[in-house]
């Protein structure tokens, strides 16, 4: 359906009646060739790859509450891709440059916005550090600078610049290619997407228990009712460790919650993502001017989407300490999401210990900028059964053969 001025004002006032469905709403059939566990961000991009990509005829999508209600809709949206080791960033760098052409693929405006992101360097430490670690990320072909603390305070007009600041400003380095997209809308363009080529997205639909036969999973028992398929993807971020638990086995992760919260919104005064590498406090500024920010994990593990006071009140305080000029800020919200943080903090892909099921687990704190990257070599191990080169590093199987990948600094945000 076509659009113009006139026409969506009409809509407006009319209570939207005539406005078109973005994605159907399926009841769930007994039988498909693939079904995905979880309709976050991963979830709906899998489906969407399975059909596009390798014309998987019947796919499903099954989600326990409403599609994007868990991490992709509770995120802080950064993307960036200056992770540390060569494999996290050809797999990092893969999802950034899938953002960098999301809209235009999926016709869905997702609002990526490459403002740069900048970490900060609060000591001569952190830069030396940030110095090696900028060098790594170039030899991988990431497009980081190191900058020296003026054209940080140039940046960062409102940061505390007083030497005598408890974290004073020493330099920092920026990837100008990160930034933020609208959570809500990645999730949407690939529900439309998938949809509109016949994916079957279940909402409400919980997965409680597989079916197994002759030792591979060859169904699932959900809450509304059976279901069979030839593979089965797991892409339920915290409750993943839950569902492989019921599958048989265990994942070397633990699932915590990570807290953010929003101001109320102002006029621009932010315009790039900043980081704090001793804090692991990070804000950015959001399209309608709200000031979004966060900091690490509460390190209790947990199911619980709300997160502590005494974390709420270090990431507020950490801010402070940074932009001192926030301070009169009325706070708007503070929320928690479950994230399934493994071991080495780095994701677990690709085909699990048991026959029909794949992984796409373990993102924690950092899978909304991979969201294409986890749709897309999920459905690459459901339809082909093996492993796409960037994601052969990420097999479950390091954690036995100790060759681990262990990111836990390039998480940017405290652990
Ligand atoms: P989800 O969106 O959580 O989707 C999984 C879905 O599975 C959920 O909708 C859930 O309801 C469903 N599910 C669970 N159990 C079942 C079941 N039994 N049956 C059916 N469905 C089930 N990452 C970044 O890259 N940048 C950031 O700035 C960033 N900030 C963050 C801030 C916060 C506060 C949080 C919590 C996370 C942040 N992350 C960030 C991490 C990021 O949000 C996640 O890694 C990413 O969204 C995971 O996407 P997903 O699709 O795998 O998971
Ligand atoms: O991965 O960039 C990130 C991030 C920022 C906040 C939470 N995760």
């Amino acid at each position: 359906m076509k659009y113009n001025a006139l026409s969506l004002l009409k809509q407006g006032l009319t209570g939207q009646q005539g406005w078109p469905q973005a994605w159907r709403s399926a009841t769930l059939q007994p039988r498909y060739d693939a079904v995905v566990i979880g309709g976050g961000g991963h979830g709906l991009a899998c489906a969407y790859y399975l059909r596009k990509i390798h014309g998987v005829p019947r796919v499903a999508v099954l989600e326990r509450g409403w599609l994007g209600g868990g991490n992709t809709g509770r995120n802080t949206t950064i993307v960036r891709s200056n992770y540390f080791f060569p494999e996290s960033a050809a797999l990092y760098d893969f999802a950034l440059r899938q953002y960098e052409q999301l809209s235009e693929a999926l016709n869905y405006n997702i609002m990526l916005s490459q403002r740069g992101i900048l970490m900060i360097a609060h000591s001569d430490h952190d830069m030396e550090l940030m110095a090696r670690g900028v060098n790594a990320m170039l030899l991988n072909g990431i497009d980081v600078e190191l900058l020296s603390a003026a054209q940080v305070r140039a940046e960062l007009p409102l940061a505390n610049a007083s030497p005598t600041a408890r974290y004073p400003i020493h330099g920092g380095f920026t990837q100008r290619r990160g930034g933020v997209a609208r959570h809500d809308a990645v999730a949407w363009a690939y529900a439309r997407a998938a949809s509109a080529l016949g994916v079957d997205i279940v909402q409400n639909c919980e997965v409680q228990d597989f079916i197994f036969e002759a030792g591979r999973i060859v169904g699932l028992n959900t809450s509304q009712g059976e279901v069979r398929a030839g593979n089965f993807g797991l892409s339920a971020s915290g409750h993943n460790g839950v569902l492989a638990g019921k599958a048989g086995f265990r994942l070397p992760i633990t699932s915590y919650t990570l807290q953010a919260m929003v101001s109320e919104p102002v006029k621009p005064i932010l315009h790039t993502v900043a980081m704090s590498t001793a804090t692991g406090m990070y804000v950015s500024q959001s399209d309608k001017g709200e000031l979004v920010f966060g900091q690490g994990l509460d390190l209790y593990p947990s199911y619980t989407q709300r997160g502590n006071f005494n974390i709420t009140q270090s990431v507020v305080a950490s801010m402070l300490e940074i932009f001192p000029a926030f301070r009169g800020l009325k706070m708007l919200r503070q929320w928690g999401g479950i994230v399934d943080v493994p071991w080495d903090y780095s994701p677990i892909l690709g085909p699990s210990p048991v026959e029909g099921l794949h992984l796409n687990c373990g993102w924690g704190t950092g899978g909304f900028k991979a969201t294409p990257a986890g749709g897309y070599f999920l459905a690459h191990s459901m339809a082909t059964g093996g492993h796409h080169d960037i994601s052969r590093p990420f097999d479950i199987s390091r954690f036995t053969t100790g060759a681990l990948i262990d990111e836990a600094a390039g998480a940017g945000i405290a652990h």
